[in-house]
């Protein structure tokens, strides 16, 4: 059971939603709440008996800044409902969702909520907007699992446990990672990614856009990277990549949802894509074949060659021009065929460019051999001494340790697809596992990720397949307390989460470690 007795935090908030138009009184039933089921599990439960009935003329009633915020949780609403949702600024009425800043909440920070649910209303509260979109998204995690059906459910009785929530985030980099370069997905279908991620609160989606099989991101300088480097995946199928104007509806589609693009473009390594588009980036002198696979570790840019700065230059600068978030990472991972000393003075040739677009660079653990100063961030996946390095120059961590990270992982011997070098990785090994690593304190850590390789992945099907459930425990330990986290207790949450995952459509894996609610 997740309600603690937490009376005393009841509520300034409740002051400022403004009085009441004498409409007719909401529903409500004093049935006792059972589990609530939230993933992330939020910091604070209050609750003890009975629902809130809402109806069809519920409104959501939004403060001035929030009509967005509100109007994407309206959309969220009006499928399974059929009901109209006017988002308005007028005062709420009974029955209606309010939607409410309060910047004097600072104890909340930018991400943090207060949801209230009595016997009037729901109000959502937070200092910021990004606070209020996630008290949004678990209020839909409060009302019952068809809310997320795509048609009008006939029937329903939509009600809403009365709660007090009180919610701020452990970690402020909580990741996924697609990886676009081995097999292409197309704007839409990033899209779905970045909506399941925010749901869960996630709020970094980091695009793997560049590798040897394929580069997948228009640069106006090196039109042949696309023209060339795009036509091939992994499989030997057609490739593909993003234009420009792709790429920013993507941007603005995440940042509806408060989460920051980070666009990867690895360098020096994993690079035969570029390689196989311009010469000039060979220490040959000659185009490489592109091919849908080289051999691990195979290529490198030429570092020393006249055109590689350049290079570098202006493709940092057309990718950094289109993200408004403060992160580019340079990837930097297993460039085995680099001189070591070569690729410490490229890592930080990188860094002073990145830099000199307004950006921190973030790049694979590797770096941290490179002589690199802060602000910088390094993603461990693999070997701690590479993260210890980074983190004693001054970086900040996010972890992403691949034998509990990797999303690309078979889940045990019957998953027709993935990978196995970091041994199976089961629903329960994708949640127990510590975001602060040996050797490392909470405050080296800004976050955690999880990156989904997709050389044995082709199509959405298998993306959700490997994402869901596992990127659920990543949520979870991105965001909620460290005493919260339990297998058992998470294992109970998720059960309940299969039916919302099955309303909304996603081909998630039905892991028999878990007792799925029918
Ligand atoms: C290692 S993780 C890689 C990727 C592969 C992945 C497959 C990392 C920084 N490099 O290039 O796709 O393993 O699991």
């Amino acid at each position: 059971m997740c309600t603690r007795n937490l009376r005393p935090l009841l509520m300034l908030g409740l002051l400022i939603v403004g009085c009441d138009s004498a409409a007719t009184e909401p529903m409500t039933d004093g049935e006792p709440i059972g589990s609530l089921n939230l993933i992330p599990m939020p910091t604070m439960i209050f609750g003890d008996a009975g629902h809130l009935i809402l109806d069809a003329d519920a409104r959501i009633s939004v403060a001035a800044g929030l009509f967005a915020v509100g109007e994407e949780l309206a959309e969220g609403l009006r499928p399974a409902t059929g009901w109209r949702w006017e988002v308005t600024s007028d005062n709420p009425s009974p029955g209606d969702i309010a939607l409410v800043l309060d910047a004097a909440r600072t104890d909340l920070g930018d991400e943090g909520y207060a949801l209230i649910v009595d016997e009037r209303r729901v109000t959502v509260l937070a200092a910021a907007p990004a606070g209020v979109f996630y008290g949004s998204q678990t209020l839909r995690q409060l009302l019952p699992a068809e809310i997320e059906s795509s048609t009008t459910v006939e029937g329903a009785v939509w009600r809403i446990p009365m709660v007090t929530i009180e919610d701020v985030p452990r970690f402020e980099w909580r990741g996924v990672m697609l990886d676009v370069a081995r097999h292409f997905f197309d704007v839409e279908e990033v899209m779905r990614v970045v909506d399941l991620a925010a749901r869960y609160k996630l709020n970094r989606f980091h695009l793997h856009l560049t590798d040897d099989s394929g580069w997948r991101i228009e640069i106006d300088a090196w039109p042949d990277l696309t023209a060339i480097g795009a036509t091939t995946d992994y499989s030997g199928g057609d490739g593909g990549f993003f234009t420009k104007e792709d790429f920013v509806d993507i941007v603005a589609y995440a940042e509806a949802r408060f989460v920051t693009i980070v666009p990867e473009i690895n360098m020096p390594g994993h690079t035969n894509a570029a390689l196989a588009s311009y010469a000039e980036l060979n220490e040959s002198g000659e185009r490489t074949e592109l091919t849908p696979t080289v051999p691990f570790g195979s290529s490198s840019l030429w570092i020393d060659g006249p055109e590689t700065a350049r290079f570098v230059e202006e493709v940092i600068e057309e990718v950094t021009a289109l993200v408004p978030g403060r992160y580019f990472h340079i990837g930097g991972d297993e460039a085995l065929a680099t001189e070591p000393d070569d690729y410490a003075a490229f890592i930080a040739m990188a860094q002073k460019v990145v830099e000199s677009q307004g950006k921190i660079m973030v790049g694979w653990e590797e770096i941290g051999r490179a002589d690199l100063a802060p602000p910088f961030v390094a993603q461990h996946w693999l070997r701690r001494e590479d993260a210890r390095a980074a983190r004693d120059k001054g970086a900040r961590i996010i972890a992403s340790p691949a034998s509990n990270a990797y999303l690309d992982m078979k889940y045990d011997a019957s998953t027709p697809i993935g990978l196995v070098w970091a041994g199976f990785t089961d629903v329960r090994d994708a949640y127990e596992w510590d975001p602060v690593p040996p050797g490392f304190i909470e405050s080296d850590v800004m976050g955690v990720e999880a990156p989904l390789w997709t050389e044995t992945i082709d199509d959405m099907g298998d993306v959700e397949l490997m994402m869901f459930p596992r990127l659920l425990g990543c949520a979870e330990l991105g965001w909620s307390r460290p005493e919260d986290l339990e297998w058992e207790a998470y294992r109970a949450r998720l059960a309940a989460h299969g039916p919302r995952l099955a309303a909304h459509g996603v081909n998630f894996y039905r892991s028999p470690l878990v007792d799925w609610l029918p």
